[in-house]
């Protein structure tokens, strides 16, 4: 993810046809909700800004990270959404649990995007503490829930465009 603020107006996403179409799934990790929260309401902004139809926007929160892939693995095979975007924010304490949710999250979400055909996006940060997660929630850094957005709009265009040759 990248460690500068985005401008999305620059980006060729505003020019996407058909978007009012486009049914995306959002998942919110509720731990560390203030992060996650910024984090949604940035991607459905997005997401409404470049006319998908808030109708068409499914989102549901999950208990923690851990729980965005099976969810994810749920909203591929129960619904009809383009893509999933799956949010959360994992800090660092001073166990290793750390380590073995992020590399769970990781794995299970590269693992959706190998047996699905739907792209599930990676929208969740990893962290040594608070204050680089709130950087990036809405700070300094920008708000990787936009770009999550963007990511999903990018791969929906890219796999329709693919789709009718
Ligand atoms: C247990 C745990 C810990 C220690 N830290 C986080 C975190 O920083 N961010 C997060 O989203 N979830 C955390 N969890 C919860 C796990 O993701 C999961 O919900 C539980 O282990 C239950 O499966």
């Amino acid at each position: 993810m990248s460690t500068q603020k985005r401008n999305l107006s620059d980006n060729q996403i505003r020019g996407y046809k058909g978007t009012s179409k486009w049914k995306i799934g959002i998942l919110t990790a509720e731990w560390n909700p203030e992060v996650t929260n910024a984090l949604r309401d940035a991607a459905r902004k997005t997401l409404i800004q470049t006319g998908v139809k808030e109708t068409n926007i499914l989102s549901y929160s999950v208990p923690g990270s851990f729980e965005l892939i099976k969810a994810a693995k749920w909203m591929a095979e129960k619904t009809d959404v383009d893509a999933v975007i799956c949010l959360g924010c994992i800090i660092q304490g001073e166990t290793r649990h750390f380590d073995f949710v992020a590399a769970g999250v990781t794995d299970g979400i590269r693992d959706l995007n190998i047996r699905y055909d739907i792209p599930v996006i990676f929208g969740v940060l990893t962290t040594n503490n608070q204050q680089q997660a709130v950087d990036r929630a809405g700070g300094k850094y920008g708000n990787k829930g936009d770009e999550a957005a963007a990511a999903a709009l990018k791969m929906i265009q890219l796999n329709k465009e693919l789709t009718s040759g």
